[in-house]
Parts: C-alpha cells; structure tokens; sequence
C-alpha cells in the first residue's frame, strides 16, 4: 500500500478519520456502543483506569466509544487537539464557563449572541459573581477596551446570531493573544468546512452540534473543540463533576453519519442562500437582507477572508417592518415555521419573539436588533422551489383594511 502523499482533505477528514473498519469486524459504520459502564478486569485496573493511570473507559458520563471516534473526528476537522461531545450547545458552554471561570471573573462578549448563551451571560452569570460586559466587537477596538484586570473569556459567534454581523476573528485573537486572555469562537453557523477559528488564532471552538454539523433535525448536542490539556479538563471537571451534559453514544452515531455530508450540504447550502439572499434584496417589500455574500454587507471582504463560502442564513427586514414580516412568516408554504437551524428542511422564525425572546425589548434595542428581523435557515430543497414560495409569500397583495 501507498503512503497518501498529503494530508487527507475535509470530506476524508469527515468520513475516514478516527476509524478502522478492520478494527471492528470490519463494520464500515462505527458500532453503536450502548452501554453505561465498563467491565474492570480486576480491582487494580479498576482503580488504575480512574487514576488515569490506565487507558480504558469507565462509564460513559465521561467516555465512550463511539462519542471518542466522534470526538475525534471533530478535533481534526477543526484542526485542534481534542474534542469533548456534550449533549447540547448550551451544555457545551456551560462546561466550559463553569470549568474555566469562578466568581470575580470577567467576561467580554460580543453584543449579538444566540438567546440563551445571551440569558446565560446577562441574567444568570452574575448570580454567580461572574460579570460580562457585552461590546461591539465588529470593531477589535471595542474588544481592547472592554477588557479588564479580571477578564478571563472573550467570546464571540461570527457570523452572528441573528443578524449576520462578522467578526474578526484573527484581529481579536491577535488582542487576547497580548493580553494573555482566551478567545472562544461558537463556530455553529459556519462549522469548520466554512471557516476555522483555531488556525485564526482562537484558543477554543464551541457548536451546537444539533444544528449543521447533526444537519438533520433528529438530535441535540453540542461540542468544544481545543488544546487536549483544557479539554481533558472540561471533560474530567465540566461533564463529569459540574453539568453532566454528556451526549449519548446514539446521538454521537448519528452526528457521525452527518459529518459524511457535511462539504456537500454546506456548499448547497451556501449556493442557494446566496441565490435567495440576492432575489430577497431585488423584491420591493424587503427593507433590507443581511447576508455577508451580499455587496451590500458592510463586512463582505472580511467574509472572503475568514469563510470558505457565506453560509445559509440569511436575516431580512421588510419594508412593513415587525407585522409585515409576521405576515410573511404565515404566508409561506414550503419554509417550516420553526426554530433552530442547519436542517434539510429551510426553517423561518422571527428572533424576537422565539430564538432571542430572552432579550427584553430594551435589550434588544441596545444589543442592536430589530423587533422586524426575520431569519431564514435556508434547507436542501431545489432552489426554484424555494424561491417560488418565498418571493410569492412577499407579493401577496394585502387585502384592503
Ligand atoms: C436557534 N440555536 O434557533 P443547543 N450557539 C448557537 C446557536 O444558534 C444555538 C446554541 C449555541 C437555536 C436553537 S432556540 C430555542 C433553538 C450559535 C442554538 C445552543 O443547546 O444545541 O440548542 O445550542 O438559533
């Protein structure tokens, strides 16, 4: 057998790596291990696997078989050294703040986040005399002077949930570099096919597995993605000791099984997005549409530079503002009404009132979003089909009052 003359590409990287069929009665798909704990040959080994002095599982809240092949296909695919599985995206988190951070610490955060990491941070955090100080970091300014003696974290989504704000992940990586603080990039809207925050710079990924990287509706989980020294600890403190957010080997199967598609969808994704975001902008309801493929996103260049292709969510206005687009939200036929993202199916929510109703209409006001935003997660389906039901639930003309 010839030695690969390369390192293996993405979609290897996605279907191959972690994996030896021959290893496994020669199974092509990774064996579901459906088990809670592990058979110790003796008493001694026992106690050697939980000293971490033997390698071997123990019991699944910390390890499993087919979670570590999961695990490790992550860490390569993100291009770090280790990965921990959790059982959702806020469980990720939650294991990686209350692993790393204790009370006195600071937090920078960008201003635009998912509702609940934003619950997390403003109202539930502080209870816990950590304190977070949410800043525009759009700007890597901002981020310089946001920061304190105390500040432990910078965390940031880009692009952001809901509305599509870039950050710069190797300008800011580059200011938390200097001043010795840990950057987290929560990479869920773009997975590491579209953009990969480790080689700009960034210490530690986070994702809502459940989203692109599951890709199918059917699971929750979530994933950090880093140095092995800090995910070791989030697995051995985090999961084990602290939130117990640990994934099921089943969920982990199933997320394999997606990971195999991941390039093929992401590109569909992206290329339809990109067709819709342009025909959104042209129809005369829409105020505006924020999509960073757009010439219009005051980031566009950034996205060429940090994204391998521009995703498929798009956040829109229309011109009716918060009525119009709940109008429009009715009207669609194709589109589910529904939450979350990165699914086959193209889901349409309205973020004020559903993913981000845990910012008050003050907070949204400062965090900088409208009440009118409508996000679309744009599926697999024919882009002519899409296009159809969208621009036609736009021309409906309203019935006179
Ligand atoms: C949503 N988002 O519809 P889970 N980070 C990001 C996310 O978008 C999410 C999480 C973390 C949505 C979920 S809202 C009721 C549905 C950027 C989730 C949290 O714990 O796996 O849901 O991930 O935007």
């Amino acid at each position: 057998m010839t030695e690969p003359t390369r390192p293996p590409g993405f979609a290897t990287t996605a279907i191959h790596h972690g994996y030896d069929p021959l290893a496994h009665h020669g199974a092509l798909n990774p064996p579901l291990f459906l088990t809670s704990t592990y058979a110790f040959a003796s008493a001694a080994e026992g106690a050697a696997r939980f000293a971490g002095e033997a390698e071997g599982f123990v019991y699944s809240r910390v390890g499993n078989p087919t979670v570590a092949v999961l695990e490790s296909r992550l860490a390569a695919l993100e291009g770090g050294e280790a990965a921990l599985a959790t059982s959702s995206g806020v469980g990720a988190l939650t294991a990686l703040i209350w692993t790393l951070l204790k009370t006195g610490d600071h937090i920078v955060a960008d201003q635009m986040l998912y509702g609940c990491t934003f619950g997390l941070f403003e109202h539930h955090l502080p209870r816990f005399g950590i304190q977070v100080t949410f800043a525009d970091l759009t700007d890597p300014a901002n981020l310089q002077a946001a920061l304190a003696a105390n500040t432990r974290l910078v965390f940031t989504e880009t692009p952001t949930n809901p509305n599509m704000r870039l950050v710069d992940i190797a300008a800011c990586a580059d200011v938390c570099r200097r001043a010795g603080i840990r950057l987290v990039v929560d990479n869920t809207y773009c997975t590491p096919y579209l953009q990969r925050p480790l080689d700009l710079g960034a210490d530690l990924v986070t994702h809502s597995a459940t989203k692109y990287l599951g890709g199918h509706g059917d699971l929750l989980a979530g994933a950090v993605v880093g140095p092995k020294a800090i995910i070791d600890q989030l697995r051995f403190t985090g999961i084990k000791e602290l939130n117990g957010a640990c994934i099921s080997a089943f969920d982990a199967f199933l997320i394999l099984r997606g990971l195999k598609t991941l390039n093929l969808r992401m590109d569909r994704h992206s290329a339809t997005a990109a067709k819709l975001a342009h025909d959104l902008e042209a129809h005369p309801a829409v105020a505006a549409v924020y999509y960073p493929g757009l010439d219009s996103h005051p980031q566009r260049k950034l996205a060429q530079q940090q994204m391998r292709a521009m995703g498929g969510m798009i956040a829109l206005e229309l011109k009716g503002g918060l009525e119009a687009g709940r109008n429009f939200m009715d009207r669609v036929k194709l589109a589910t009404r529904a939450v979350s993202l990165g699914d086959a199916e193209t889901l349409i929510q309205h973020p004020a009132s559903m993913t981000h109703a845990t910012y008050d209409p003050a907070e949204r006001a400062r965090h900088g979003f409208t009440d009118g935003l409508i996000r679309l997660s744009v599926g697999l389906e024919d882009y002519e089909d899409l296009r159809e039901d969208l621009l036609g639930a736009l021309s409906v003309t309203r019935k006179p009052t």
